[in-house]
This record gives structure tokens, C-alpha cells and sequence, in this order.
């Protein structure tokens, strides 16, 4: 074989290790570029050549900042924490630790054999105490911090305690929870130090609260908003039910207008930026409190439109509200109770989906019209969300098209305030009009002028003040899981204490069983040493808990996202064991540059790491705002299924063109079992599943052919490409340059191994270029032509616009069009080839070292200089002439275009195709207009 791709590669990749080509330095004269992969969850299945598709499109642009003179950061580690490794662990009893280890050496394997340009030096994996110790520490962080409203920033819970010992909380602007009262210095001075941690517990960024979760039964644990997908659980599927627990939460509703505005510097597409912002969900609007007829009770309602408030003919709360109870009247109750437990079988994202479904029943108890004073009825509905806004609304029937519905349902009155709105329309639901209300402040107002207008009336009666609301909610942080980051958290009389920063990291305990215990504790509940001794500073059996030194320890761990809203400042200086990261690391490499990852991540992990990023510069730990400036989604790679034919009830298959006609049921089949052609290795098929072994085929012209069909690449799907076989079989430059190929990067595209052949011989004709028939090197250091020069300058162009463009596809077929023409031209100067090698390294860097090192370099290609495009050799330095006689065309020729015009004419004149055409003749004029024709007449 000429190009020898196996030997080639490997040959490089141990030269990259071995040299540690790849190591980024934290300081340098060069600029610095960070480029960053979002990093997997190494999974049993290991990897298919879908995942790679990311890797090879940052890897391309981070070899390609190398050559443009950048530092470049490019790392690599492993999400390691995490469900798959826990269930694994609890089916088979093996620690999930041995597993994660064992996947990760898998993926390693499969990463080096793509020939990826990371700086291993770094890795990281989130599951080692060495890295979660500084999750641990950015745990305690956050408990030791509190948000104030009036800097807009986190700040030391010590200087909210000094606050509270000079003024109370009155004059306090923070996020804290809801039921937080209000005390002056002197109460706050006299609270027992228990009393003062339980009031500032209601402060901090991360606090224990009685919160209503999503509890998923079969998984055994706790799942946040975004790991719920149609009201069952992203993983596995199962059912989602809500329940009150006692857990762990993260404040980050306090950074939501922050998050909101911090989207506008960043390089993102608009769609990811836009779920962000929805996930955010800014509204700006009123509070209005209803007073309860009869009773002490205020409910307070949330409304974007309180321009409406003369069209409020009842309202409604959630079945949840905490006021249900108390103001229900005693002929309604068994009514209500009822139907509250009903609902709370129903996940609110099924409440939410379900706009059909119209339910409710009546408290008995009336509320109190702000202005008119008339009786406003209280009924309880699931479309009220308990967990937006106050849990309670206004009803405008008028204004709201589910208000509408409930009132027509119900038979409660309906009144139009609006002169230009009709309601007996469809969809009338957020139009705005002019309101005739027989309201003397609102009457003859529009929508802008009435909305002011009604908070600035409610503001007098003290019944209401202009109020934003945001969708997002607190992030419950944690999980009743094995396999997660430890809590540095100790109880004394129930209260949380941290663990000082020096004892950490608090290593996960061994335990039996991996399941919740018996008494339907964590798992954790099964260690046996699992209690904090305060004095020796160290983990201690739990006998020896006393609740005087040694104290229990939590339970719960911390959820998937923890590790991963950080680790990309671990990665820039992950052996540090000082700090989570140095301050010069961090002054020199910022943030991340250029990010490529799954848009799976819109709301979940990006949203985290920003709000964590943010947190951690508030108080002084970053020298930045936002963890990624720009950031790319890849597209899904798709896989091509097979499917063979089953007849009902029967073990026999028939072929694809009689399935049509038969009642069949079909079935994947490994995609390795069948051809190019669509033809099925029968006896490959019968060995593949026991229960296929004695099947019958029937077959079309002695051939069984499969259908075929575009899905998800999955395991699961039996459709999934190994890239070591493509490896294997063509090389890794083939490999990414064809996953480049397959189409636009953010793009989804279907795999087809047929194709990669083309791709393959692209690389086979890019060395021929190079070498002589008997394989020898023949570039020569003469002059190349002009057509030469202009082929590889119009590359340089093109490939280096696409490169910034990330258009990778475009590039690849440039260099297809660049290597055929130089074969026409049968150029090997080494004035073209060298910067061809050097342009095409990113992309395909084995070969491209290879051929580097045989054009005579002892140092690796990705310390050269990336080619510079010269304008000049792609001027056109002649014009191709066509001659005329008497107005018509007869032959052309090719001339420089610096001629005179009398040597234009002369040359023209003397050439023998118009000594032919004028035949003795003689032109009676010529006409020459320089740079366009030449006509003769005569
Ligand atoms: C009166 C009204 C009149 C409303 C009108 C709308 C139109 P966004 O924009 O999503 O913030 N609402 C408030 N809390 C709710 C809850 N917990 N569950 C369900 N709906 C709730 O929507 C705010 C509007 O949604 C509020 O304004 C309230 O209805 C309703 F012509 O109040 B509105």
C-alpha cells in the first residue's frame, strides 16, 4: 500500500504523546485561545460515530488557531458522576467507580485513535476527589453567601449579619424565601444563635427548604424541570409525581434579570439564546392583593394586565395555595378536598400541556373587588400554577382565553370591558383596547395608559405595586443518589454546618447496596461510617454519633450538573490543590473562546454554569461574568437502520418487496450484518440472536434485502458506526474529514459509510501528489506555474474563510477541487506543496505530518505558519482575445495584458490563423480595444 494511513497514524499520534506537542502554557507572549468540548459521560456503550462530530469540528479550529500564532487551550476529561454507573452498580453489585473507570479507559482508546490535538495533562473527571473537592468548596461558597438586590451582587453572609445587628432586615433588598419576617435590631440581637441560623438560612444562595419536587418512584430520587420530558423522566421514561421533601436549592431565581441581559454580549444563535430567555421567562406586570370577605386573609394575585381589573368577575388559586384550607366554608369541603387530591396526581407540565381539560369547584368564600368592593368569587382550578407567581390569579374572562373557558364552564358571569375587542371571537385571549369599564380613572384610556394608570390607583389604596416576575424557579439541588458529589454538610440539632475548607474533600463512603435503605433514606443511609467527628475533623462510624462532638452526616449528594457548571476553569489549572484554579490562571485564560456541544444543554447545564460563574466572580474568585463567548450546537448524526421482515406469529422473514404484501412486523437488524446493496449476511443474522437461528427466509432473486430508514443513531436502534472499524479500515483523517463532509456542522445528517470511499481516495490522490510511482518523495524546489500559484492561493482564500465561518463541509471539497487540479497541472513544487500540507493539517493532521516530515522538516507541521493568501497571484495576468473578422468570431487567442495596442495588432496580424482567414487578402482597418477584442475588417 502507498499511503499507508495504519502506520502513519500511529507513528503520529505516539510522536504528539510523546513530545506533548499539544500543551498549552498558562503564560505566553502569544495570544491565548481557549476552545472547549462539552465533555461526555463516559457510558458502557462507549462511542459511535456520531459523538466524535463535535470533537473533530473544535479540534479542526483549535489546530487551525495554532497555526494562526495562538496559545491554544484545548481540553478534555470525563462527566463522571452520574445514573448509568449506579444502575449498573446496583444490578450487578460492582462499584461504580470500577465502571466509570473501565468506560473511561474505553473512550480514551476510541479518542486517541481519531487523533484529537488535547492536552491530556489536563484532564479532568468529575467523580475524583481531587476535583470535587472544589465543588465541595463552591458548595460552601454559596451557603456562606446571600444576594443584594441594591449592588446587584452575592455578598459574604457576614456582612448580612452586621447588617441585621446595625438596622433588622427592613431596609434589607434580598432574595430570600417567602415567609421571611421582618425584626429589628433588637429582636434580631436577642435570637438564640439557632434562631439566627434559621432566619439567615432564608437568605443564602443555597438553603434547605421544604419544597414541592418532581419525585420520580421507579428512579428513587428527585429530577429538576429540565430533566423531565412530557411529563416522564429524560431517563428511562417512568412516571413523575410531585411531593413535598426537605432539600437542598439553589437560589438562582436571584441572578434571572442578570442571566436575561448577560445573553445579549454573547456570541450564540438567536434560537439558543431564545430558549434561554423563554426558560428565563420575564414578565412585567402588577401585584394586587384581594382582601377575603369576612376574614383577615389578603390574596395576593399576579397580573400582567391589570388594566383588566374592572373585567375581574372571579378568581381562582391553585389547588395547592396555602389559603385553600383556611377559607374553604364548611359545606364545600369534602368538595375541595376531593378534587385537590386529585390533582396531585398530575405533574405540572401535564397541567400546563393540558389546555382541554376544564376543572375546578367553588371554596364558598368571596374576596373583595379593589375599587368596587363588590364580591369576587374564589374558586380553586389546576390551570393556576402553584408554583408562578403568587398560585393565584385574577379572572378576566374578558382578557384571558382559559378565564373565558373556566366561566363558560362554570356559568360564571363574563364581563367585556373593552369598547374595541369582541369575545365572541376565537381567539381574542391578550388583545388590547380601549377600556369602558364605568371606572372614572380608566374609562376612555388605552391598553399602555390604562396599565399605569390602574397600578398608580391600586398603589394609592395600598392594594398593589408594579411587579416583575420570572419564570424561573430555584434549582433544587439534591439527589437521593449513590454515585454524586458528597454535601460538606454536617447536621447540629437539624441545622446544616459546612465542613471547614481544610478537611475536604469528604470522600464518598463505601457501602453494601447502592438502593435507598430500608427506611427509604438515600443510599448513603447504608454507610456505616458516615457521621462527622468535629474534633478530630474526620469521617467516624456512626455509633459514635453523641450530637455533643460527632454529628450525622447528609445523605443526599448533589445532582448531575454540579461538576459540569465549573470544570472549565478546573481545566486551567486542574492540579492546583491550593485554590479551585490560580488567579494568574484565570487572569490569563479568561473563559472559554469557542464552545461545541449538544443543544440538549440549552436550559440545563449552560444556564448553571453561567449562574455559577457569575456567582463566583461576585464574590471575588473570577475575573469574568460569562463562562462561553461563543457557542456552536452540533447537528445529530443519523443512522441508517435495517429492518428485516417478520410475518405475524411466525419465525419467518421475507424479503422487502414481498413484505408489502404479507402481514409483517419488522424488526432492526444490526446494520453490520448487511451490504452496501441492502443484501443481509442470513447466516451473519441467524448467529446474531438465538431465537433467529432457526428462522426461514424468503428471498427476492436469491437475495433478502432489508428496508432501510433514517433514525436517531442509537444502540438501541442497532444502527450505530463504529469509528475505530472506520478507523481501521480508512484511517482517522478520513474519518474526520468525512464527518466533516457529511454537511453543514449545526445541521442534522444521516450517516452513510458508502460514501466515505470518495473521501478516502481524495487522500490517496493528495499523496500521489507527493510521491512518484515507486513511492518515492518528487517535490522539487523550481518555480511552479502561474496556474499552480493560482489554484493554491484561491484554496488559501477559500478554506480560510470557511475555517472562520465553521463552514468545515465547503473546505473539504475546495481541497478536493485544489488537489485535482494540481495533479492536471502536474505540479510537485514544493512552493505549492508545502503550504497545501500546511492547510490541510487541521483537518487531516497524520498525513499532513507525514508529508511535512518528508519535505525535509524535523519539527511537528502544527508549529508552522499558516499560509497567507497573496491577492496577486490570482490577478489574471493574460486575457484570451477573440478574434473577429468583419464582426464574427473566428478563433481566440491569448495574449498578456500589459501589450500595446500596436503590438496587439501586430501579433494578431502576424499569427497564421489570420493569415488563413484573410487569404491574401488585406484588412482594410483593425480594431483593437485592449483587454476585450480585436475585430478586423476588410
Ligand atoms: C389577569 C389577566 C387578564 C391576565 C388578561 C392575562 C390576561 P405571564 O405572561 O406568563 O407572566 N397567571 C398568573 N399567575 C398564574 C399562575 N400561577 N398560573 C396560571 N396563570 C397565572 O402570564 C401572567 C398572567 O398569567 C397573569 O395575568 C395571570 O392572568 C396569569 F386579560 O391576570 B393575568
Amino acid at each position: 500500500m502507498r499511503y499507508n494511513f495504519n502506520q502513519i497514524e500511529k507513528k503520529w499520534q505516539e510522536y504528539w504523546a510523546k513530545n506533548q506537542t499539544f500543551k498549552a502554557e498558562n503564560n505566553s507572549e502569544k495570544p491565548k485561545y481557549y476552545v472547549l468540548d462539552m465533555f461526555p459521560y463516559p457510558s458502557g456503550a462507549g462511542l459511535h460515530v456520531g459523538h466524535p462530530l463535535g470533537y473533530i469540528a473544535s479540534d479542526i479550529y483549535a489546530r487551525y488557531k495554532r497555526h494562526k500564532g495562538f496559545n491554544v487551550l484545548h481540553p478534555q476529561g470525563y462527566d463522571s458522576f452520574g445514573l448509568p454507573a449506579e444502575q449498573y452498580a446496583i444490578q450487578t453489585g460492582q462499584h461504580p467507580a470500577l465502571t466509570t473507570e473501565a468506560n473511561i479507559n474505553r473512550y480514551r482508546e476510541q479518542l486517541d485513535q481519531i487523533g484529537f490535538s488535547f492536552d491530556w495533562i489536563r484532564e479532568v473527571r468529575t467523580s475524583e476527589p481531587d476535583y470535587y473537592k472544589w465543588t465541595q468548596w463552591i458548595f460552601i461558597q454559596l451557603f456562606d453567601s446571600w444576594y443584594d438586590f441594591e449592588s446587584e451582587k452575592a455578598r459574604p453572609i457576614s456582612e448580612l449579619e452586621e447588617i441585621f445587628a446595625a438596622e433588622g432586615n427592613s431596609g434589607v433588598n434580598a432574595a430570600c424565601d417567602d415567609d421571611v419576617e421582618q425584626f429589628t435590631v433588637t429582636q434580631w440581637n436577642n435570637f438564640s444563635s439557632e434562631e439566627k441560623q434559621k432566619q439567615l438560612l432564608k437568605y443564602r444562595l443555597t438553603y434547605l427548604a421544604e419544597t414541592e419536587v418532581n419525585w420520580c418512584p421507579q428512579l428513587g430520587t428527585v429530577l429538576a424541570n429540565d430533566e423531565i420530558v412530557n411529563g416522564v423522566s429524560e431517563r428511562g421514561g417512568y412516571p413523575v409525581i410531585r411531593k413535598k421533601m426537605t432539600q437542598w436549592s439553589m437560589r438562582i431565581s436571584a441572578f434571572a434579570e442578570r442571566l436575561l441581559q448577560g445573553l445579549n454580549e454573547l456570541d450564540w444563535t438567536e434560537s439558543l439564546k431564545e430558549s434561554q430567555r423563554n426558560w428565563i421567562g420575564k414578565s412585567v406586570g402588577a401585584l394586587v392583593e384581594f382582601k377575603v370577605q369576612g376574614s383577615e386573609f389578603k390574596v395576593p394575585v399576579f397580573t400582567t394586565r391589570p388594566d383588566t381589573i374592572f373585567g375581574v368577575t372571579f378568581m381562582t388559586l391553585a389547588p395547592e395555595h396555602e389559603l385553600v384550607e383556611k377559607i374553604t366554608t364548611p359545606e364545600h369541603k369534602s368538595e375541595v378536598e376531593a378534587y385537590v387530591q386529585a390533582t396531585a396526581k398530575r405533574s405540572e407540565r401535564e397541567r400546563m400541556a393540558d389546555v382541554k381539560t376544564i376543572s375546578g369547584v367553588f371554596t364558598g368564600a368571596y374576596a373583595e373587588h379593589p375599587f368596587t368592593k363588590e364580591p369576587v368569587p374564589i374558586w380553586i382550578g389546576d390551570y393556576v400554577l402553584a408554583g408562578y407567581g403568587t398560585g393565584a390569579v385574577m379572572a378576566v374572562p374578558c382578557g384571558d382565553q382559559r378565564d373565558y373557558e373556566f366561566a363558560k364552564h362554570f356559568d360564571l358571569p363574563i364581563r367585556n370591558i373593552f369598547e374595541n375587542v369582541d369575545i365572541s371571537e376565537e381567539a381574542y385571549s391578550g388583545k388590547e383596547g380601549t377600556v369602558i369599564a364605568n371606572s372614572d380613572f380608566l374609562d376612555g384610556l388605552e391598553y399602555k395608559a390604562a396599565l399605569q394608570k390602574a397600578i398608580l390607583e391600586l398603589e394609592k389604596i395600598g392594594q398593589g405595586k408594579g411587579k416583575t416576575n420570572y419564570r424561573l424557579r430555584d434549582a433544587v439541588f439534591s439527589r437521593q443518589r449513590y454515585w454524586g458529589e458528597p454535601f460538606p454538610v454536617y447536621y447540629v440539632e437539624g441545622l446544616p454546618q459546612m465542613i471547614e475548607k481544610e478537611h475536604l474533600p469528604l470522600r464518598l463512603p463505601e457501602v453494601e447496596k447502592y438502593l435507598p435503605t430500608e427506611t427509604g433514606e438515600p443510599p448513603l443511609g447504608n454507610a456505616t461510617d458516615w457521621a462527622w467527628d468535629t474534633e478530630k475533623n474526620e469521617v467516624v462510624e456512626n455509633s459514635k454519633i453523641d450530637h455533643k462532638t460527632v454529628f450525622p452526616l447528609e445523605l443526599n449528594t448533589m445532582p448531575g450538573w454540579a461538576g459540569s457548571s465549573w470544570y472549565l476553569f478546573r481545566y486551567m489549572d486542574p492540579q492546583n490543590e491550593e485554590r479551585f484554579a490560580s488567579e494568574e490562571a484565570l487572569e490569563y485564560w479568561e473563559n472559554v473562546d469557542l464552545y461545541i456541544g449538544g443543544s440538549e444543554h440549552a436550559t440545563g447545564h449552560l444556564l448553571y454554569s453561567r449562574f455559577w460563574t457569575k456567582f463566583l466572580k461576585d464574590r471575588g474568585f473570577l475575573p469574568v461574568e460569562e463562562p462561553f463567548k461563543k457557542l456552536i450546537n452540533q447537528g445529530m448524526i443519523l443512522g441508517t437502520s435495517a429492518f428485516v421482515y417478520r410475518l405475524e406469529g411466525e419465525n419467518k422473514f421475507v424479503s422487502k418487496k414481498l413484505s408489502e404484501a404479507h402481514n409483517v412486523q419488522p424488526i432492526h437488524a444490526d446494520v453490520s450484518l448487511v451490504n452496501a446493496s441492502d443484501e443481509l449476511d442470513i447466516e451473519g443474522f441467524k448467529k446474531w440472536r438465538p431465537e433467529f437461528a432457526d428462522a426461514e427466509f424468503v428471498t427476492e432473486d436469491g437475495k433478502y434485502i432489508v428496508g432501510r430508514e433514517v433514525e436517531k443513531m442509537s444502540k438501541s436502534k442497532y444502527n450505530v458506526v463504529n469509528p475505530d472499524d472506520i478507523c481501521e479500515n480508512y484511517g482517522a483523517d478520513t474519518l474526520r474529514m468525512y464527518e466533516m463532509f457529511l454537511g453543514p456542522l449545526e445541521q442534522a445528517k444521516p450517516w452513510n459509510t458508502a460514501g466515505i470511499t470518495g473521501v478516502h481516495n481524495f487522500l490517496k490522490k493528495l499523496w500521489k501528489l507527493y510521491h512518484d510511482e515507486d513511492n518515492k518523495i518528487i517535490v522539487s524546489d523550481g518555480k511552479a506555474s502561474a496556474d499552480s500559484l493560482k489554484t493554491l492561493h484561491k484554496t488559501i482564500k477559500k478554506v480560510t474563510e470557511d475555517i472562520e465561518s465553521f463552514s468545515f463541509n465547503t473546505s473539504v471539497s475546495t481541497f478536493m477541487i485544489c488537489v485535482n487540479e494540481l495533479s492536471a497541472q502536474k505540479c510537485h513544487f514544493r512552493e505549492v506543496l508545502e503550504p497545501l500540507a500546511i492547510l490541510i493539517a487541521p483537518y487531516a493532521p497524520h498525513i499532513s505530518e507525514e508529508l511535512w516530515e518528508k519535505l525535509g522538516h524535523d519539527t511537528s507541521v502544527t508549529t508552522a505558519a499558516y499560509p497567507v493568501y497573496e491577492e496577486k497571484f490570482l490577478v489574471e495576468s493574460t486575457k484570451e482575445y477573440p478574434i473577429s473578422f468583419n464582426g464574427k468570431m473566428r478563433f481566440t487567442l491569448e495574449l498578456p495584458l500589459d501589450m500595446s495596442k500596436d503590438e496587439i495588432e501586430k501579433t494578431v496580424l502576424a499569427h497564421e490563423k489570420t493569415q488563413q482567414q484573410l487569404d491574401g487578402r488585406v484588412p482594410k482597418k483593425v480594431i483593437v480595444v485592449p483587454g476585450k477584442i480585436v475585430n478586423i475588417v476588410g
